[in-house]
């Protein structure tokens, strides 16, 4: 057909057409392309077809096999909304209206209590092993709009999103938030900013952070919650800068571990967590968060801590984050909003609970009936729920299979994100029967640590050390007694040397000096003696690889992650854009005859079926038959079962 047309252009078939032909006739070239994009989606199928899906962490195919149905919302009279009228103006008219600063004050003034809704970035980050793609939330993208229009914000970016999104999903985490903020215009956007480390697992060139922040909020980020994984001031100060510089909303954050009601627990009594926020609001931070990564704040902790802080910082909003792994979150974040917290985090129904965050559901009817109402209705919750129930379905292939409350947590102090992949990573690992032993592990090693704040990246260490324990039938005295001779996983050594930063209470010696040997100690924050990066220079060196479409978001993600994006942007050149295909196909194949749909751009659909696979042919490749749009497509595969 291609052919076809062409001969039909005169000025083709004239052969006078080499200089001007591209010019004068664009739609026969947008259609070569089109084509040339179609046939290279067609290879990422047919790999599919023939090979199965190369999704890392996969297991088995989605349960799914439906279109998920975009939810019906209604009014609080019961009227069914109108979704298809722009969404109604939420905080995020206050904030570019007032600024951050401004934004700040309103909270604080509202009277009510304010839901972050976390279900696109920490409730998949910590259930589903980060997997869930943007054309997933895409479409649920304008109905939540509408039906949580008075959230205070939705978390969907940073954490694990940016490398998962690049690594496992083959996907762009730029056109993720891009399009997302075209969708939700009236929320404000979260993100999680792992401060120096940025939204990766090691400390970066200051200039990079400052170049991160700034392209976030250009791409539609509004708040940021910054945490450093030792609870270190000198690393979330470049983080609060960089957001300052950047004009977003600073939401610093105190990372909670051990139990302030407790007063066996010496180390992170109340005292400190005091201290950690005058010292952060000294820096002139817009709103405190309390990050409960694990879930160890039990109800009265909760109110101890939220009420002292709350009479110590009148003016400051107060944010909080919690796990229900132990099964407390309701309860500890109905202590918190009623000792005076201002906004509290929950996901949608269906993905919330044990290492996720608390149900809304619950949370939203428990505060409906106090003085502390979030105004969200009910009935968008249960709407908005009946997507994402079918949504889990479709991820089912990620479910770490967590059964159930593990009031263990206490003890071993896991991070609700690392729970579900250490034990993922202990079933894969043949240690699944001992992840009793693994948790039991956990606990030793972070005492061996000096009993550490433990979330990305510190929890890597501490996990590490953990299963190297476990692997290698090691007793805490052991790792003690044989620590000059034993030889550590590089995150551990690395994290002794301080490549982290500096944990309260300082290195536990003699372990430190056994461990890091000869290899230079680091004081002081890491990222202060790396030398700026010069992205200029990358980005020439990018644009010299890939061609002219370079744009300064890919120069971060490959300034963050230079491998991750090398690997990413070979797989888009092989197959292009495969953040389009509808997550069943992109995980599994179709069956024999099955007519599937993809909207390779707005208005652009290739209508697909498969029609039959053939033999093994002696080059070791299988030609995958495929009807394109009506017409018969083949493509050769190599066998790689
Ligand atoms: C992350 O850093 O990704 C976290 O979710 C920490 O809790
Ligand atoms: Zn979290």
């Amino acid at each position: 057909p291609f052919l076809q047309r062409l001969v039909t252009y005169d000025t083709f078939m004239t052969g006078n057409c080499w200089t001007t032909f591209i010019d004068d006739t664009p739609d026969l070239f947008q259609l070569v392309q089109y084509q040339n994009r179609a046939q290279r989606m067609l290879g990422y199928l047919g790999d599919v077809v023939v090979n199965g899906s190369q999704v890392k962490g996969q297991v088995g195919e989605p349960t799914y096999k439906q279109e998920i149905d975009i939810p019906t919302l209604s009014d609080p009279q019961g009227n069914q909304l109108d979704v298809n009228s722009p969404a109604p103006d939420g905080w995020r008219k206050v904030l570019l209206d007032q600024g951050p600063a401004g934004f700040a004050k309103a909270v604080r003034a509202h009277p009510g209590v304010l839901i972050m809704d976390t279900t696109w970035r920490d409730a998949h980050q910590s259930l589903l092993a980060t997997r869930v793609r943007t054309i997933d939330l895409l479409r649920v993208a304008n109905a939540t709009a509408h039906g949580l229009s008075n959230a205070f914000s939705l978390e969907c970016w940073g954490g694990a999103t940016f490398d998962v999104a690049m690594r496992f999903l083959h996907e762009d985490p730029w056109d993720r938030l891009t399009k997302l903020r075209k969708s939700v215009p009236n929320i404000p956007f979260q993100m999680l900013l792992r401060g120096a480390n940025a939204v990766g697992y090691t400390s970066y060139p200051d200039n990079v952070v400052y170049e991160f922040c700034d392209k976030a909020v250009k791409a539609g980020m509004d708040i940021f919650r910054i945490f450093d994984s030792l609870n270190y001031v000198e690393n979330m100060k470049l983080g609060i800068d960089a957001v300052k510089k950047a004009g977003g909303v600073i939401e610093a954050s105190i990372c909670y571990t051990g139990d302030v009601s407790d007063p066996k627990k010496t180390k992170y009594n109340l005292e400190y967590y005091v201290d950690l926020t005058q010292q952060l609001v000294n820096e002139g931070i817009h709103i405190l968060g309390i990050k409960d990564m694990a879930g160890l704040l039990k109800p009265a902790a909760a109110t101890l801590l939220v009420s002292t802080l709350r009479k110590k910082f009148p003016d400051l909003p107060i944010h909080m984050h919690t796990h229900d792994t132990a099964g407390t979150g309701v309860a500890s974040m109905m202590a918190a909003a009623a000792a005076g917290a201002d906004i509290i985090d929950a996901a949608i129904d269906s993905m919330s609970g044990m290492t996720s965050q608390p149900a809304m559901g619950a949370l939203v009817a428990a505060l409906e009936q106090t003085n502390m109402g979030t105004g969200i209705n009910m009935e968008n919750i249960h709407a908005l729920n009946s997507y994402w129930e079918q949504a889990r379905l479709l991820y089912s292939c990620f479910e770490a299979n967590v059964k159930s409350a593990d009031s263990g947590v206490y003890d071993h102090e896991m991070p609700g994100g690392q729970y579900t992949n250490l034990m993922f990573q202990a079933q894969q690992l043949g240690l699944g029967t001992q992840w009793v032993q693994v948790k039991k592990a956990y606990s030793e090693a972070n005492k061996l640590c000096g009993n550490l704040v433990k979330v990305t990246p510190s929890s890597k260490v501490v996990g590490d050390l953990a299963q190297f324990m476990v692997s290698n039938s090691l007793t805490g005295q052991d790792v003690i007694d044989r620590a000059s001779t034993l030889s550590f996983p590089t995150s551990v050594v690395e994290f002794f040397q301080g490549y982290l930063g500096q944990p309260y209470g300082g290195f536990p010696e003699p372990l430190r000096s056994n461990i890091i040997r000869d290899l230079p100690p680091i004081n002081g924050r890491p990222g202060a003696t790396l030398q700026p990066l010069d992205l200029a220079a990358l980005k020439t060196e990018l644009t010299t690889k890939y061609g002219s479409n370079i744009r300064d978001y890919d120069v971060i993600s490959a300034a963050l992650y230079p491998r991750v994006f090398a690997d990413y942007r070979d797989i888009v050149g092989q197959y292009g854009d495969l953040s389009v295909i509808p997550t069943r196909y992109f995980l599994s194949k179709p069956a024999i005859g099955e007519e599937f749909q993809v909207e390779i751009e707005e208005g652009k659909t290739l209508i697909i079926k498969l029609l039959a696979v053939g033999p093994l042919n002696p080059s070791g490749k299988r030609d995958v038959y495929f009807e394109l749009n009506g017409e018969a497509r083949v493509v050769g595969i190599h066998d790689t079962t």
